[in-house]
């Protein structure tokens, strides 16, 4: 089949790749420059186990192809950001420049898949209203589907054939076409249903993470009220065979779980009680993070902090909505000075410091990513560059006992026997 994928992103690349290693005719296609002259040079990332390679040994082979505008083809699958505006509504404008660009290549027959993350009934209002207007019928002339990734940065070659997927199709025909379609590399179960119901599961799930992820978090408030560690109430209650707490930090980023509540709230803000308060619970844990390390210091007033950590999880370099980015502004809100480490990210929007250089100055740190690699910093140099010896680790990653053996003043965020 020919199929053309808009938007050569982080889904929208492995997905072409995959399908035209299966033997498709892939034309994937990018507005950017940038990203096509990358994706010509390097393949992808490197942080993607094996997606380079398979990219570059897929264009070599002449089955994928890159452009900058939309080819006709039987399918196109649409990969394209749906970021959150500032009121907290989905910004559909990628989306729908995309559905544009193909529109008049469209004909009957054509199939066109939607994996953005998006706000329920966006196929079968938006989409499929693009598509009425240039006199096409959505259910009859052209099969309109919803196919939503689930995968995790990182792992994404790996999980994107191997977790199960749900397919919504505005009608029962075109789930089933696209479920033929992702058959040639999904080997786990493609279960179909309507395209409304695969939308909202795809939000669910993000939803149920956060949801979960504020309990957690606010059991580190809590542990401030009743003089317990967090962690080890959490170890201890989920020896129960039924309870399973996640991990507390300095509150949830990514582009996908601190924003896909909000698609669901946006649509039904009275009912979603419980969405909007994990949302809050959340986004407060930044100013816990700075209120401990100001219960250490006295003051920050005039404070240099070495901030180890930008990206929102450990062991990647992606800092969209990352929970250190709020903590550094709120620092800085109050008079510090930050000076930030990271290996992995490599272009932050403003100057990063080798580990050497931030610790520098530095009245104390703050480990707001628990990238592996932190374990192995040595707490005893680390105390000869610093100023201060007051260290605040969120996320739990470094060994405090070594740090505190040698001479460092080590805290936990949610220990709450400090
Ligand atoms: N986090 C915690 N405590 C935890 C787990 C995570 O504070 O116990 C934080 C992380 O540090 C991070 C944030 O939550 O800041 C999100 O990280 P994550 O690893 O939970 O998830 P993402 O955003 O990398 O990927 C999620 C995944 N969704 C689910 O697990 C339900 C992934 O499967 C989705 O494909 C992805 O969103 C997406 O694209 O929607």
């Amino acid at each position: 089949m020919k199929v053309c994928v808009i938007g050569l992103g982080y889904i929208g690349l492995p997905t072409a790749a995959i399908l035209a290693n299966k033997g498709h005719n892939v034309a994937g296609m990018d507005v950017s420059q940038r990203v096509l002259d990358d994706i010509r040079t390097q393949g992808a990332t490197p942080e993607e186990p094996g997606l380079a390679d398979l990219v570059l040994g897929e264009l070599e082979s002449g089955r994928f192809t890159l452009s900058d505008k939309p080819e006709a083809a039987d399918v196109f699958i649409i990969c394209l950001p749906t970021p959150i505006l500032p009121n907290k509504k989905a910004d559909m404008s990628y989306v729908e420049k995309g559905v544009k660009s193909i529109l008049p290549l469209l004909q009957k027959g054509n199939m066109i898949i939607l994996e953005s993350t998006v706000p329920p009934r966006t196929t079968s209002d938006l989409v499929a209203g693009m598509v009425k207007e240039i006199g096409l019928d959505p259910e009859n002339d052209i099969d309109l589907a919803f196919a939503p990734e689930r995968v995790i940065p990182g792992n994404i070659l790996v999980e994107l054939s191997t977790l199960d997927r749900v397919i919504g199709g505005l009608t029962p025909r075109a789930a089933s076409r696209a479920k033929e379609l992702y058959s040639c590399f999904v080997t786990g179960e493609i279960v179909i249903t309507d395209s409304t119901t695969a939308e909202f599961v795809k939000l669910v799930e993000n939803s149920y993470r956060d949801v979960n992820i504020a309990f957690a978090n606010e059991l580190a408030q809590l542990s401030y009220d009743f003089g317990i560690d967090v962690r080890d109430a959490i170890l201890i209650a989920n020896r129960h065979p039924r309870v399973n707490i996640l991990q507390p930090g300095p509150g949830v980023g990514g582009h996908c779980i601190a924003v896909d509540p909000y698609f669901i709230i946006d649509g039904a803000p009275e009912t979603s009680r419980m969405l909007k308060l994990a949302r809050i619970v959340n986004t407060e844990m930044p100013e816990l993070v700075v209120k401990t390390l100001k219960d250490m210091l006295g003051s920050l007033q005039n404070k240099t902090i070495t901030i180890l950590g930008l990206a929102y999880k450990a062991d990647v370099g992606d800092c969209r909505e990352s929970p250190a980015l709020e903590v550094m502004r709120i620092l800085e809100s109050r008079g510090a000075k930050c000076k930030v480490h990271d290996p992995y990210v490599k272009n932050a929007g403003f100057e990063l410091y080798e580990l050497a250089e931030a610790m520098e100055g530095s009245d104390a740190v703050l480990v707001t990513t628990g990238h592996t690699d932190f374990k192995d910093i040595d707490p005893k140099i680390m105390l000869e560059k610093a100023k201060g010896n007051s260290i605040l680790d969120t996320r739990r990653v470094l060994d405090r006992t070594k740090w505190a053996e040698a001479g460092w003043d080590f805290r936990y965020l949610g220990d709450g026997k400090k």
